[in-house]
């Protein structure tokens, strides 16, 4: 069973970077825009998950260089996901409020749909 596993997390893998999202061409001032929201995400994830696969080829497509954890071999990663998230369920994106607070939002799609809503009006500009 963990053979096959890794055998399927070796193909995950190469089917991620055979099928990479060119990202799209940004300005300086979008750039800057894009890196400081990226300063304040941060996902948390596992290297071969298909969901956080789905999330990394969503941000490479938006051109934000998101920050990742891994949250299966980094110990106070997962520690980290577990106490601020409240369960170890990967994707799970890890957001900076201004408050000082942090959110964790789980499930690919909603983390997908908030990356959208934010990078979106800054590569539209
Ligand atoms: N519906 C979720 C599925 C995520 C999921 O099943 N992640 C797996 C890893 S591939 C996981 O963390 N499982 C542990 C758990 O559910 O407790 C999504 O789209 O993000």
């Amino acid at each position: 069973m963990g053979v096959i596993r890794w055998i399927l997390g070796k193909i995950i893998l190469v089917i991620e970077s055979l099928t990479q999202p060119k990202a799209p061409q940004l300005s300086a001032t979008q750039k800057q825009a894009i890196d400081t929201l990226a300063q304040q995400v941060t996902l948390y994830q596992f290297a071969a998950c298909p969901f956080c696969v789905k999330v990394r080829q969503a941000s490479r497509k938006l051109g934000l260089p998101l920050n990742t954890k891994d949250a299966k071999r980094d110990i106070d990663a997962r520690q980290e996901l577990e106490q601020g998230g409240g369960r170890v369920k990967v994707p799970c994106l890890r957001i900076q409020k201004a408050s000082g607070e942090a959110h964790w939002m789980y499930e690919s799609d909603d983390i997908i749909a908030y990356l959208n809503k934010q990078v979106s009006p800054i590569i539209e500009k």
